[in-house]
């Protein structure tokens, strides 16, 4: 069957381009990876970096959170974009409990706008997706949920590997930035549970 050939394209894709990504981990635990336990534990996309300063080719990134009570072991899982990327994670990595990990690629792989990541596990399950989300400047500031594994999304100074910090480092209060309809994204729905999403609800608009 098409779809079939289609997975099995995918795989082969990922497999072929394994070495390709660079991933740093940090966490509460100083980079001492332990034994994974607690598993399941819950893993989402919690930050996104399209556009990053001084050019974006082979500077865009996103992380990776990981806020169960467990280690988390993200080897061989990957993650698709709207443009048609797939970026595997290397095998063994593991995202200790509280902990983020950064994911690079070469080239361009992030678009500026519209641009949408899903996350999928080993089994090609998705385990998570981003909004829809733009950043139209060329700046240092990053879409990111705040707080950090949250369901809002704020456009707030990037924090790569590191918790999203306090609202006050935003260009403003709360109220300032939902005057602003592209700087504040909230989830509505169980989107998790259905892998169903309703991008909008854009406060102030
Ligand atoms: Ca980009
Ligand atoms: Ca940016
Ligand atoms: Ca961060």
């Amino acid at each position: 069957m098409r779809i079939e050939q289609s997975f099995l394209v995918l795989l082969a894709l990922v497999a072929a381009s394994a070495s390709a990504v660079f991933v740093e981990v940090s966490g509460a635990g100083g980079g001492e990876l332990d034994p994974v336990d607690g598993w399941p534990a819950s893993v989402v996309i919690n930050e996104v970096e399209s556009n990053p300063p001084d050019g974006d080719e082979d500077n865009e990134w996103l992380e990776l959170y990981n806020e169960g009570d467990g280690d988390a072991d993200v080897g061989d899982w990957w993650l698709t974009t709207v443009g048609g990327y797939v970026v595997p994670i290397e095998s063994g990595t593991i995202i200790p409990a509280g902990g983020f990990l950064v994911v690079e690629y070469e080239g361009y792989w992030l678009r500026n706008s519209d641009e949408m990541v899903i996350l999928r596990d080993e089994e090609g399950d998705e385990v998570d997706r981003t909004p829809v989300l733009s950043d139209d400047d060329d700046d240092d500031r990053s879409w990111s949920r705040h707080p950090d594994g949250g369901c809002e999304w704020v456009l707030i100074q990037s924090s790569p590997g590191l918790p999203v910090p306090p609202m006050e480092l935003a260009a403003g209060t709360l109220s300032d930035l939902a005057e602003d309809d592209k700087m504040w994204l909230r989830w509505t729905g169980d989107y998790r549970a259905s892998g169903l999403w309703d991008v909008s609800d854009f406060l102030g608009s």
